[in-house]
């Protein structure tokens, strides 16, 4: 006992680490889009869930630990849908992790990066977590060999095949979606751009961040970075941002500028949900 590592969390007993590799694991899934999945419905098939949508696995100590974190505005049948499979999911995988919403309070345009902004700085001043994963709410894996799990070197773009693009990358800098990075990684790049108001390009600045700060994107192979989309229109307050073809062109002189280091928000509330920990924060508006 003494030769290993203490566990994390001094309240637990000691445990012997998880397997490399879960043994739970069982590849492609069929996921099933149904709207029919009750918050209770959900508790009741995820025993081990804890309060704030947190979880250890009972038997072993875990490898891995991961924030999971939403940019949220509106969407409560499609989060629904994406707790439903993402607990069981992760729990297969033996990771310790959390979830959490970022909910952006009021009117304003939505602004997905800064809202994740928000998330990294919340999720890691909550637990010590080794890999923020950036997870949009529409999208369900359907493969769980997509370990929610960081590249200690790179920055992961990991919804790499999603059905709406035909299980293809899009374009070849394509980082929208699901992401992973340490944060190591989130810090190196300064984080997210806080400027993109509204749907677009946002993804393409992280994307170029990336490599503006010396770094590469590395993927997992497009067979299991499968994702099916729940379909949906564009959302009032999120409308395409006519800057962001602007913004883009000049990435390269801003990214020093804009980021973690000048993120400001009012966080509202933190509660603690069966299922996730909500964090409704006031993140004020397009100027
Ligand atoms: N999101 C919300 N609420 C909103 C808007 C966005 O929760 O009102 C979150 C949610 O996690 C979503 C993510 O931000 O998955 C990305 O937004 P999106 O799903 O609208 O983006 P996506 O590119 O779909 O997946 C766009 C469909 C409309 C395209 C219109 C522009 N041509
Ligand atoms: C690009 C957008 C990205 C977006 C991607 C996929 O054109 O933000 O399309 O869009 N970049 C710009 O607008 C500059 S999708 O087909 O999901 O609607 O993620």
């Amino acid at each position: 006992l003494s030769k290993q590592e203490p566990s994390r969390d001094e309240n637990r007993v000691y445990l012997k680490d998880c397997p490399e590799i879960s043994p739970y694991l069982v590849g492609p899934v069929t996921v099933l889009i149904s709207s029919a999945h009750s918050v209770s419905h959900i508790q009741q098939k995820n025993p081990l869930v804890a309060l704030g949508g947190r979880y250890h696995p009972p038997d072993c100590e875990p490898r891995h630990h991961t924030a999971v974190i939403i940019p949220y505005r509106n969407r409560q049948a499609h989060l629904n849908i994406l707790l439903y499979h993402l607990h069981p999911f992760l729990q297969r995988q033996q990771l310790h992790y959390g979830i959490y919403i970022i909910h952006q309070a009021g009117n304003s345009t939505f602004n997905r990066a800064k809202l994740l902004n928000v998330g990294v700085r919340e999720a890691l001043r909550d637990d010590d977590w080794d890999c923020l994963f950036l997870h949009d709410v529409d999208l369900l894996p359907e493969n769980d060999k997509n370990l929610y799990m960081c590249d200690p070197t790179s920055p992961k773009h990991v919804s790499v095949a999603m059905d709406k693009f035909g299980y293809r990358l899009p374009y070849s800098q394509y980082f929208g979606g699901v992401s992973a990075l340490t944060p190591d990684q989130y810090l190196k790049m300064n984080g997210f751009p806080n400027e993109y108001w509204g749907w677009g390009g946002e993804d393409d600045d992280i994307s170029a961040r990336v490599r503006l700060s010396g770094m590469n994107i590395v993927r997992p192979p497009i067979s299991v970075g499968h994702y099916k989309m729940i379909r949906h229109r564009g959302d009032r307050g999120n409308e395409e941002n006519p800057h962001r073809f602007d913004l883009l062109l000049r990435t390269r002189r801003s990214w020093r500028l804009d980021g973690i280091n000048t993120l400001t928000y009012n966080l509202l509330s933190k509660s603690l949900h069966p299922l996730y920990t909500n964090l409704s924060v006031d993140i004020g508006g397009d100027p």
